[in-house]
């Protein structure tokens, strides 16, 4: 109900009387009360007047359920909300809300997460009020050797959940870090659960500065924010929901196939290493080479000095631009 209201609230610029909000929502007036009141504790500002009724007075920064619900218009993505103010990790949520059946499109969300990760036991600063740290849990019905590619397609799902939402153009750097000016703004762990070499779930987990104003010290020289960018804060809920509509149509664009091949040309679009050199640390030895872009497998082109052609897994080896973090 409390999403109801919020979403009354907002359509309306001025007052909307307790009786019209208890009538559209067929429930008493004292239950309309008491759920603006849970509203106002979350943080919204709302003013209530005995005579005129309840008014929103401004859009703060709060990320809560209700403010998500409203905010989503997605067909499947996020149906089901699990939020958190406070979490050790929302890809640990989504692994335990998958193991107990929650449905595939499960959206996991958290204010603050105590135990954030990277990849490969690294881990990912989230601290509480700044950024967005989310789960997408999927139940997708081809081969787990497709699951990799999950990171591109998400990639390419906050490069323009950012962009409607607030105007940036962040570029990928492959394969799961987005970049502003050349500063990491975003990071993607993608896990997977498997069964007789079928997929049980795939948690895909998002992680976007969006109001730091400052990191630790040992990433403030390559990390970056929506809000250092612009100059000003940015609300996270329309992120979110941006991200999660380009989501489910580059989704349904990568399922027709299975591969990346109806999404290779915007992807390369995207790519901030394409065109230039690049240094691919292969355990079995590193080299140079230009990249080129990605194949329809979501491999990384690197074309080396001889000419030859290497399609570099990802997951397999790390590629740094040679100039600077990019
Ligand atoms: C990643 O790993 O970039 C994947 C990050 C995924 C985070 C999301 S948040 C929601 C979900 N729940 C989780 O627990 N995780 C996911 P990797 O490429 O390994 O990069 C990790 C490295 O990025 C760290 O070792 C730091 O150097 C740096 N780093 C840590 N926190 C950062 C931040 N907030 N912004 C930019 N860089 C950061």
């Amino acid at each position: 109900m409390k999403a109801e209201i919020l979403k009354m609230l907002k359509e309306r610029q001025g007052f909307v009387s307790g009786q019209e909000l208890s009538d559209g929502l067929g429930v008493s007036r004292t239950a309309v009360w008491k759920a603006v009141n849970q509203l106002k504790a979350e943080g919204w500002q709302i003013e209530a007047v005995r005579s005129q009724g309840y008014r929103l007075l401004g859009e703060a920064d709060v990320m809560t359920s209700s403010e998500l619900a409203t905010m989503l218009d997605t067909d499947w993505l996020g149906k089901r909300l699990a939020y958190y103010d406070e979490t050790d990790s929302t890809n640990v949520q989504a692994r335990k809300l998958a193991e107990s059946g929650a449905p595939h499109g499960t959206l996991v969300a958290a204010d603050c997460q105590t135990a954030g990760k990277g990849r490969r036991g690294r881990s990912w600063s989230s601290p509480k009020g700044t950024g967005i740290w989310m789960s997408i849990l999927l139940r997708p019905a081809f081969s787990p050797v497709c699951a990799s590619m999950l990171t591109l397609v998400a990639g390419m799902a906050v490069a323009r959940g950012i962009e409607e939402a607030c105007g940036l153009h962040p570029l990928i750097k492959w394969p799961n870090d987005l970049v502003i000016d050349g500063k990491k703004i975003c990071g993607i762990l993608t896990e997977m659960s498997t069964e007789d070499e079928e997929i049980r779930y795939v948690v895909i987990g998002i992680g976007i500065n969006v109001n730091n104003e400052e990191f630790p010290p040992e990433i403030r020289d390559k990390a970056t924010s929506l809000r250092l960018e612009l100059g000003r804060s940015v609300r996270r809920s329309p992120v979110i929901a941006e991200t999660a509509r380009a989501f489910e149509e580059y989704y349904g664009i990568f399922c027709r196939s299975c591969d990346m091949s109806g999404l290779r040309q915007m992807y390369d679009g995207l790519l901030v290493n394409r065109g230039r050199q690049v240094c691919v640390l292969d355990p079995k030895g590193s080299y140079e080479g230009q990249a080129l872009g990605i194949d329809d497998q979501g491999s990384l082109l690197v074309e080396r000095e001889d000419g030859r052609v290497s399609h570099v897994i990802s997951g397999e080896v790390s590629v740094r631009g040679i100039y600077g973090y990019v």
